[in-house]
């Protein structure tokens, strides 16, 4: 039976501990980490300096070289390997994931099955990563496909999904036979180490064939993420976070032609039409809005109601908000835990002043009276698309709108500069494939019937426009993370040009 302390610095330190992360690694840093269930300081991480960072990424590539030699199936053994270590960790990496990060017991403990899960597909996927054979115009010849391992992939993760973001990446770039330098978020260095740990326990099971350096962490901040964006030993660089961050990453990894996958803000839009199930809708929007106290990329931030469900929509909402626990997220029965930190508390504030300016009615949204940063959720009915409306402000607030038409709601959906993901609520079959068509939902995620958050691993997951166009996690994601090669092969003793080219000499 393993202990549970109701402080939480006395719980995360013991839980560290357990997942084998060394106290040297938690004395004497510079980096706080904080827990946002009271705010108070767990301890401190030592960030890398930017030369021993050079050093690791040096490591990193070294250990690349090797590890892309192994055979797929084989690199897919650690992965498997890590996966079993997450299994056995899953109740103390979960726990430590609602203290650092403030989501509720069971949103942690799923984070953490988010990346057993992607593990065992990687692991399928070491099996099939398949190329093409292409038809060739020329006698003799034969033309097919391969892919081929890419090199170090960088990875810089956000606060909200501390570890899982970071596997969806990891998992594949294994199995794809990379190496991974690791940029965690500076909100979340705890469990960044727990993880790391967990990894290195995997990697000493498998055994020597597993490189040094295969995935090294860079604890830090903005200008560790820029020196690892910089590097030209890194072609791929997977960047999870606001807009903001993405716009500043861009430019600079196309200024070295290196590879952009990012994954950036969201403000994802709801729509329930006339024909909806309303408990359904209900229960699905209070997930998608309120759950991570609306610090997930996905969160669902606009709601577009049909007018004659509107009044419906809104009274039922009311009463799922006013009774709706929020509080200390290791308490069952409670939903919403904390804000990461004292400034998402002030953007949240800010936003609603600002909605309250633009003609919205605020319900709910207020500060709770206890150390760290607690808010009820807030719905707040607009007149229409304000400017704070089209912004992603990353807490619980749902601006809820009406809608007379379908194509007018569609285009208001998409009229915000993100494209992340989206929903409807119908039972009718011509709008939700009207919702899903080319001309409906302008989102990486379009879904009927269930919210935008929450998705599966199965499936590509990113978004487009300002959200950065990247695709992690399933289905055919794993090319992102290898570089192709077209290879024509004769056969034959002719050399026949292709275009029916002559050039004899
Ligand atoms: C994120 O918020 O950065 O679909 C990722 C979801 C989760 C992942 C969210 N599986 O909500």
């Amino acid at each position: 039976m393993t202990e549970v302390f109701e402080n939480p610095v006395q719980d995360a330190l013991a839980l560290l501990a357990r997942l084998g992360v060394s106290r040297l690694a938690l004395e004497g840093g510079d980096l706080p980490a904080h827990t946002p269930i009271t705010g108070e300081e767990i301890c401190r991480v030592a960030s890398v300096s930017p030369a021993e960072a050079s050093v690791r990424i040096g490591g990193a590539h070294a250990a690349f070289l090797a590890w892309r030699r192994l055979p797929a199936p084989r690199r897919g053994e650690l992965v498997r390997l890590f996966g079993e270590e997450l299994r056995t960790a899953k109740a103390d990496l979960g726990r430590l994931v609602t203290l650092e990060a403030g989501k509720v017991l069971s949103e942690g403990l799923g984070e953490v099955q988010e990346m057993i899960d992607i593990c065992d597909f990687a692991v399928g996927l070491s099996r099939q990563l398949y190329g093409l054979t292409l038809a060739t115009e020329r006698p003799d010849h034969r033309m097919m496909e391969t892919w081929h391992p890419l090199g170090v992939v960088g990875v810089i993760s956000a606060f909200n999904f501390p570890v899982a973001v970071w596997s969806w990446n990891a998992a594949l770039a294994l199995v794809c036979g990379n190496a991974v330098a690791w940029k965690p978020s500076e909100k979340t260095p705890l469990t960044a180490l727990a993880v790391q740990a967990l990894f290195e326990r995997a990697a000493a099971r498998f055994g020597p064939e597993a490189p040094e350096g295969l995935c090294v962490l860079l604890q830090g901040g903005a200008d560790i993420g820029a020196l690892l964006v910089d590097d030209p030993r890194v072609p791929l660089v997977s960047a999870t976070g606001s807009t903001a961050m993405g716009r500043k990453v861009a430019p600079r990894l196309a200024a070295r032609f290196a590879r952009a996958l990012l994954e950036l803000g969201g403000n994802n839009a709801a729509i329930v039409a006339p024909s909806a199930d309303l408990e359904l809708a209900v229960r699905a929007v209070a997930f998608s809005a309120m759950g991570t106290a609306g610090q997930r990329c996905t969160t669902l931030r606009r709601l577009f109601v049909h007018e004659t469900r509107y009044d419906e929509v809104l009274s039922r909402l009311k009463a799922v908000y006013a009774r709706v626990r929020v509080g200390d997220p290791r308490e069952e029965g409670v939903l919403v835990g904390p804000l990461i930190d004292p400034a998402a508390g002030e953007a949240m504030a800010a936003a609603l002043a600002e909605a309250e300016r633009a003609g919205g009615r605020i319900h709910g949204g207020g500060p709770l009276d206890r150390p760290g940063v607690f808010v009820r959720p807030a719905l707040v009915e607009m007149p229409g698309q304000a400017e704070v409306v089209l912004r992603e402000t990353f807490a619980p607030i749902l601006y809820v709108m009406r809608y007379r038409d379908l194509a007018g709601a569609i285009a208001a959906q998409n009229a915000a500069p993100q494209g992340l993901s989206s929903s409807i609520f119908t039972r009718d079959l011509q709008e939700a494939e009207r919702f899903l068509s080319a001309e409906g939902s302008d989102c990486g995620i379009a879904n009927v019937n269930i919210g935008p958050s929450g998705a599966e691993i199965g499936g590509a997951f990113g978004g487009e426009k300002e959200t950065g166009g990247g695709r992690e996690s399933g289905s055919d994601s794993w090319k992102a993370y290898m570089r192709r090669a077209t290879n024509t092969i004769n056969y034959g003793s002719a050399l026949p040009l292709a275009q029916g080219v002559s050039f004899e000499v």
